[in-house]
This record gives structure tokens, sequence and C-alpha cells, in this order.
């Protein structure tokens, strides 16, 4: 079993190679959004994991895009994560956030003062969001003026210092599913003319700037970031997304980054290694690669042993098995998740998993 061989990530010793995946479960407290004692008990629960990336946090209200999800801006919500990662730490587990600028993926009636969501071009994005009174489409978007763009990297900054101070022992940046950093990525939601649009190299600037605003607040190892190179989640598309993944990750390995986590293939559909040249992405990159997308413990097993992963991610399994670790080590069966409990909600379907030990 390499999957339960240890790891050094930079400095960090994982224990094993099985990171929960980052899953949004919308059950922040309501109204300050921040995180609170029944969340520090579904993270304790899966401590055994060789990292915990959390659930997606807004780094500001602008970046918010759904009802009850944990931020990362105010006093409130780094004294509600700071609290989780003691409570994962006691339990000795290891934890990265997940910072999180949704842009277009958002309704007016989450944001600052009933405002249209922003994003690198005024362009709608198809799909949906849920708001208190349920499911609806992101709003229309206005396109960021050039000279905002600094303030939404520092926006990032001041997440990276709260994350210091929640006591994360690492970052890891939204880069995937069609929300802001992605956005800039694509050429379809991307019809910028500044120097911010166009080309793969200036489509690819705004990203480079966040990494290198967040790098001055972290150790270069201690940083991760989420791509889907061919993801069409929350409508996102690009005729052509090689080049300016390979150029992406030659910026990311120029900036000493600790992993890439990489979607291989549609967000929670289906893995698949067809339409996209992933290995050109880790040979060009010296960190680690966390591979996720679907994988089942043998897909898994064989993706490191092949060493064509350093590391996997699960999502559902770790919904529904908080002891993921210990099924696999012992192959024992698991639990199945329970889609109706993913996105709000209490205890049930969050923190009433059995674990073997207890079944
Ligand atoms: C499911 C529901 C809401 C958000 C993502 C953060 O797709 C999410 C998300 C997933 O990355």
């Amino acid at each position: 079993m390499k999957l339960l061989t240890p790891f050094k990530l930079g400095d960090l010793e994982l224990p094993n190679r099985i990171v929960m995946a980052p899953l949004t479960r919308n059950r922040a407290t309501r109204g300050v959004d921040a995180a609170n004692d029944l969340n520090v008990e579904y993270y304790r629960q899966r401590a055994s994991a060789g990292l915990i990336i959390s659930e997606a946090s807004q780094i500001s209200q602008e970046g918010q895009g759904y009802v009850w999800t944990p931020g990362l801006y105010t006093d409130a919500q780094v004294e509600g994560w700071s609290k989780v990662t003691k409570g994962v730490h006691a339990a000795g587990g290891r934890i990265f956030v997940q910072m999180w600028h949704v842009g277009r993926v958002s309704h007016s009636s989450l944001q600052p003062n009933g405002a249209p969501p922003v994003a690198p071009s005024a362009i709608q994005a198809e799909g949906r969001t849920f708001i208190e009174t349920g499911f609806v489409q992101p709003s229309p978007p206005r396109a960021l003026e050039t000279d905002e763009i600094a303030r939404v990297v520092a926006d990032y900054a001041r997440a990276a210092r709260n994350a210091k101070d929640a006591g994360f022992d690492g970052i890891e940046l939204h880069g995937a599913n069609g929300y802001l950093i992605d956005q800039f990525l694509k050429a379809d939601s991307n019809k910028r003319t500044d120097k911010y649009g166009g080309s793969v190299e200036k489509r690819c600037r705004f990203a480079l700037e966040v990494v290198e605003a967040v790098a001055k607040v972290w150790d270069g190892k201690r940083i991760g970031i989420r791509l889907s190179p061919v993801s069409p989640a929350n409508g996102i598309s690009d005729p052509d997304p090689q080049p300016v993944f390979d150029h992406l990750v030659r910026g990311l390995d120029a900036a000493g980054l600790g992993y890439i986590h990489v979607v291989e293939g549609s967000t929670g559909f289906k893995h698949d290694f067809g339409a996209f040249d992933y290995m050109a992405l880790r040979q060009a990159f010296r960190g680690a690669y966390i591979a996720n997308n679907c994988y089942k413990r043998d897909m898994a097993e064989e993706a490191v042993a092949s060493g064509r992963a350093d590391l996997v991610a699960f999502g559902r399994s770790f919904i529904a098995n908080p002891d993921l670790v210990e099924r696999f080590r012992r192959n024992a069966p698991l639990n199945d998740a329970d889609v109706k409990t993913f996105y709000g909600g209490d205890a049930k379907g969050y923190t009433d998993y059995p674990t073997l030990a207890a079944g």
C-alpha cells in the first residue's frame, strides 16, 4: 500500500498520501459565515487524512457565491477557523485552508450592497448557485476595472495572513471549477484587452499575481493551488487549455509552490485523461502533484505506485467515511455518501457517518 506510506510536503511530514479534498458543505454559522463547533467535530473526525484541505472559504464578501459558506476575512471567521485547526491538530492532523473568490458565480443578494458580482468580463455564468431561497442562475457580473485588480489581489493577501492567524498549516488557492482565477485563465470568460486578457501570458497574470502576493505571507512550500484544466464546472470553457496551463505551471514552479492539485476531467463526474496532457504539468513542476476526481482506492494506488501522482485527494469518500484511511488500510467496505445532505443542514449526513470501530 503505497498510499499508506509517508510523504514530505516541503518540511511538513504527512503520515500517508491520502488527502481530504476541499468540500463545500454550507454549514457555517448563519449571519457571520464563521466555522462553528459542528464544523470542528467534522474536521476532527477526519484528522487521520495525510492532509485535510478545508472547504472553500471566501476571501471577502465579494468572493462569496453561495449561502452559509465560511469566510476568511473577519475576526469572527478567524476565531471560528482557529477552533477547527486546534481540533485537527489535537487529533494529530494537518489542515490547509482553501482560499476562494467565486468571481461571477454569485448572486447580487450575496454581494456587498446587492451589487453585481465581479468577473474578468461582463459575461454571465451558465449554471446555478444557491441562496437562502434555493437555486438561482448567477447574476450578470460587471467586469473588474484594471486598477481594481490590485485590491482583489490584496484581499487574497489579507486572507493569507488571516489563515496564519487561524493556525492553518498552509493555504490552497482555489484556481479550479470556473471561479475567479479560472475565469481569468480561460478564454471564453476572459475577453479583456488590458494586461489581464488576450494572450496565454496575460490570462495567467492574475493567478500569478495572487501567488506572488500570498508567497509574501507563506513559505512557497506551504502554498498549493487547485486547477481543473478541462472541467466545464460552472459553465467555464477554453478551446485550447494546454498552453495556458503549461505556462501557468511554469510560473508556479518558479514561485516554488508546494503542490498543484489537479482535477482530472469533469469535476465530480468523470475521471478522464483523454483530453489533456496532465503529465506535462507534472513534469514542468518540481513540487508535489495531488491527483483528484472520482478516484477509488485501487486507481489511487496505481497512480501513486506508477509515480503519476504523489498524493490523491478524495471527496465523496471522505464525506461518508471519516476513517477512510483505516478503511483503506484494511481494505474494508465504504459507507455510501448521502447526496441529499451534502449542502446545508445539520449533523445529519455530516458528523454522523459511522466509523468501522463504531460499526
Ligand atoms: C459544490 C457546491 C458549491 C461549491 C467547487 C467550491 O466546485 C465548489 C462547490 C462545489 O469547487
